[in-house]
Formats: C-alpha cells, structure tokens, sequence
C-alpha cells in the first residue's frame, strides 16, 4: 500500500466521510463490548477510534471535554458531586476535577478496556483518573444511575454514538432516571451529535428532556474531528439557568471561558428549529 493511501476513514453515512492520514495503527482489539483503535495521525496526533468511529485526538479533545463539562460545572453554584456516564478516556472527569468545590467524581463506564487503553495511550487525557476524589466504576451506567438516586449535582453523559452499547442512554426512560439520581437543583448534559447529520434525533432527544426537566438548553462546539465539525449538547436543569452564568471559575482552559459559554447557548435560526 503507497503512503499516500494510508488514511483512516469514519464513513458518516454513504455519501460522506471523514479521512486523517495515519502513521501507524498502535493498538487494535476487539473488547467485550465493540472495537478500539488507536492511531497515529499525521495532522491530529493520537486518534482514539470506537467502532470505527472518531472518539477523540489529542489536538481537538480539549474543546469536546471542556464544553461538555464547564458549561453545567458553571451553571452549579457549588457542584460537590458528578456522575460522569460513559466518558472512559477520561477527558471530562479532568475538566470536572479542575473545580475546587468537586468533593466526588464518578466515572461510569461500560467497557474497562477504553479506560486502560486510554491511560497507556493518551495520559494527558486519562490524567484525572487517579485523583483521590474520582471514583472509578467499570459498570454498566444505566444501571449504576438507576441505583443512585438523589445522589449528584451534575451527571453528564459523554457517549458514543446512538447506535451499539449507547443506544440506552438516548432513551427517554434513561433521561428520567437521570433525573431521579440528581439532586433537587441537578443538572445533566448528554452529548447530542452534530445538527447537520443528526438533526432527528436532536429534536427528539430535546423533546424528551423537556417533558423531563423543566429547563432544557442545546448548545454547540466546534470539534473538527466529528462529523460535520458542529456539535450539540443537551442540558437538562431542574433549577438552573446557563444563561445566568457571569464568571468563569477555572484557569488554564483552551476553549471555555465566559463568553464562549455565553455564545455557545446563542444558536442559529436551523438549529434553534430543533428546540421547537
Ligand atoms: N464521545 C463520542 C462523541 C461521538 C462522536 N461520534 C462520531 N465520531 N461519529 C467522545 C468521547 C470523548 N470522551
């Protein structure tokens, strides 16, 4: 095979794809639950792939984990305890970590080997994994919340697409056990895919948090490695409203701050539609 030719490909539906030209294949197994790839891009560093399909790179995770994380640390007052559900590379639970008020961070995650495969191959990502206030379960998060209940201040979903072993945690009835396991002024955020290609399911996702929560807001980041480069989050908050939010309270972020918060809720006119 040329040189030229060797590309990892994430193939969005039939008509178009994504493609990083790759170094080398450093790891590939197939674990209990779906395939694991990691990848030495020349453009995005290392690229951790789940069934094929682009999880994160070590140029562009930082505005994926820091937006899925800040923007409801923030809309806490005082967030002591998060339940992170999926999310094994461990990229959100470093972000969650960087608030002082965080007393307790639980990782849920269904596949242990994305946990171990992330702290050999991407450390810097994996970093938090070992602080003393996150507790780490290999479990299955459906079940992990249901059996939680009014335990946390924020839970947020970092999953893989809805298809495989996510499809649960699109699910309305996971949505209201959600609820149950959050505090009286919870919020939670799940990653809701990318408003060109997943529209359908933005809008439904959205209108099942709403019959749930009593506020609901979408927002969006830039993440070039995920389909359409254009992705959404969807907060679910029984008393808080992001919009409020005037300060930042971590240094050091690379994406996040005040205003980026502030714009991210700001959304265009055919992406606002999807709220409707
Ligand atoms: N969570 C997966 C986002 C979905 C990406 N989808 C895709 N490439 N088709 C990312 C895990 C990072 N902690």
């Amino acid at each position: 095979m040329s040189d030229a030719h060797f590309w990892f490909t994430e193939y969005q539906n039939n008509n178009l794809s994504i493609g990083l030209r790759i170094k080398q294949i450093i790891h590939s197994e197939k674990t209990d639950f779906q395939t694991l790839d990691v990848v030495e891009t020349v453009e995005y560093g290392r690229l951790l792939v789940l069934d094929g399909c682009v999880m994160t790179t070590d140029k562009d995770e930082f505005v994926y984990h820091e937006m899925l994380s800040h923007v409801p640390m923030h809309t806490h007052p005082n967030p002591k305890k998060v339940l992170v559900v999926g999310g094994g590379d461990g990229g959100v639970i470093r972000e969650i970590i960087k608030h002082p008020s965080v007393e307790k961070a639980v990782l849920a995650e269904i596949d242990g080997r994305v946990i171990e495969a992330s702290k050999t191959y991407f450390p810097h990502i994996a970093s938090g994994l070992s602080d003393p206030r996150v507790d780490v379960q290999v479990t299955d998060g459906i079940k992990y919340v249901e059996d939680h209940p009014n335990e946390f201040d924020i839970i947020l979903i970092d999953s893989t697409d809805p298809i495989g072993p996510a499809v649960g945690l699109f699910a309305k009835d996971f949505y209201q056990s959600v609820h149950r396991a959050l505090k009286d002024d919870g919020i939670m955020v799940a990653q809701t895919e990318s408003p060109f290609a997943n529209a359908k399911l933005i809008s439904s996702v959205y209108k099942d948090v709403s019959e749930v929560f009593p506020q609901t807001h979408l927002y969006l980041a830039f993440v070039p490695t995920y389909p359409t480069g254009m992705w959404s989050f969807t907060m679910g908050s029984k008393k808080y409203d992001p919009n409020a939010v005037t300060e930042c309270r971590v240094s050091g972020t690379k994406y996040y701050t005040n205003a980026v918060h502030k714009g991210a809720l700001a959304l265009p006119p055919f992406v606002q539609e999807l709220t409707r």
